[in-house]
């Protein structure tokens, strides 16, 4: 399995350095890395420390290597998904797989992505996109048969261990800066704090668990921008805590702060920690994992590889 990496940040460096560590998992004996590209170009073949062969851009990339796997984990662009988008449709035209942690071009364009991957008998795999390497998406592949009613949980790392610092007598901007050097945060990290990332990600998930085709756009949304200090010691004085909550039933999609109470098994989900609650006429699911960090993302990414070459 020939792989090309899409971005070399946080999360592009940790993948690489997963996929080479082969003792992992017997499918990765035969994954090579044979091309990297960052925002200066290409570099041929796989390199911790990388340099440009080739300065020519994205597209020009998968013919140049011809992968049988792109992965993607370039910034989340939110105005039209590019470069990410048209990258997806191209390969996928080839019939070259797509793996990826950026949100933005199945938060945006989910169903056209999935029609052209139907069409051209090749894969979309994106678990890196919601709750990093936590099952979330792929979680819903092992629960066949369940009709789920509703799915809510906290499906941002940055702004759950802004809030959980604050709670802990920090201010907003060291918070922030502490997320920010953990890797957790966005490229630009408004995408997190104004509720954007959350917005991307339950509009993801309601496709995957309501079989619908929203985009991001249909998810009402609001972030911590308005949550200050003296909010945060109140509810403090209360014993309650204020959390940016995800939520959808399939009709109604939202992404909000709310108040929550001791018994409200979000009340407990700290730090950089997310949840997903899953209710069905079956059973109530809850899973809780890491939402954000580099290596965790990473991970997303590498067990969607390991199970591609699996099926
Ligand atoms: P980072 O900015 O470190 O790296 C981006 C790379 O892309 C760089 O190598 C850059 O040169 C390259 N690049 C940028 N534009 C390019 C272009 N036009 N052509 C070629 N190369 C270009 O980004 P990260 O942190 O490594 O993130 C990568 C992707 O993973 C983004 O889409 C993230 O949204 C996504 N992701 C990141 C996570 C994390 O923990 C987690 C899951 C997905 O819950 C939260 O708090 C979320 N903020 C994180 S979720 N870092």
């Amino acid at each position: 399995m020939k792989i090309l990496l899409l971005g070399f940040g946080n999360v592009g460096k940790a993948f690489r350095k997963l996929v080479n560590e082969k003792d992992r998992a017997k499918e990765l004996q035969n994954v090579k890395i044979i091309g990297i590209v960052n925002s200066k170009g290409l570099m041929i073949g796989d390199n911790e420390n990388f340099k440009v062969d080739k300065k020519i851009d994205l597209l020009q990339a998968i013919d140049e290597v011809q992968p049988d796997v792109i992965v993607d984990m370039l910034p989340a662009n939110y105005n039209n998904g590019e470069p990410s988008l048209s990258l997806y449709l191209n390969a996928l035209h080839k019939g070259i797989h797509v793996i990826t942690t950026n949100k933005a071009p199945l938060a945006l364009k989910y169903s056209e992505i999935m029609k052209e991957a139907e069409k051209h008998n090749a894969k979309v795999l994106f678990q890196g996109t919601v709750m990093s390497g936590t099952p979330s998406v792929n979680l819903y592949k092992v629960m066949p048969g369940q009709r789920v009613f509703r799915i809510k949980g906290i499906l941002n790392g940055t702004t759950n261990y802004i809030l959980t610092k604050m709670y802990e007598g920090l201010d907003y901007n060291s918070a922030l800066k502490e997320a920010q050097d953990k890797g957790y945060a966005e490229r630009d990290p408004e995408l997190d704090i104004n509720g954007f990332d959350a917005a991307g990600k339950i509009s993801i998930l309601t496709n995957v668990y309501f079989g619908k085709n929203i985009t991001i756009h249909d998810v009402k949304f609001e972030g911590i921008k308005n949550i200050n200090n003296e909010l945060i010691n109140k509810t403090r004085e209360k014993g309650t805590k204020i959390k940016l909550i995800a939520y959808s039933d399939g009709k109604e999609t939202y992404v909000k702060p709310l108040e929550i109470d001791k018994n409200d098994p979000l009340y407990n989900v700290n730090g950089v920690l997310n949840a997903l609650e899953i209710e069905s006429d079956i059973q109530n699911t809850t899973i809780i994992g890491p939402g954000a960090g580099p290596i965790n993302a990473a991970y997303g990414a590498l067990s969607d590889l390991i199970l591609l070459i699996r099926t």
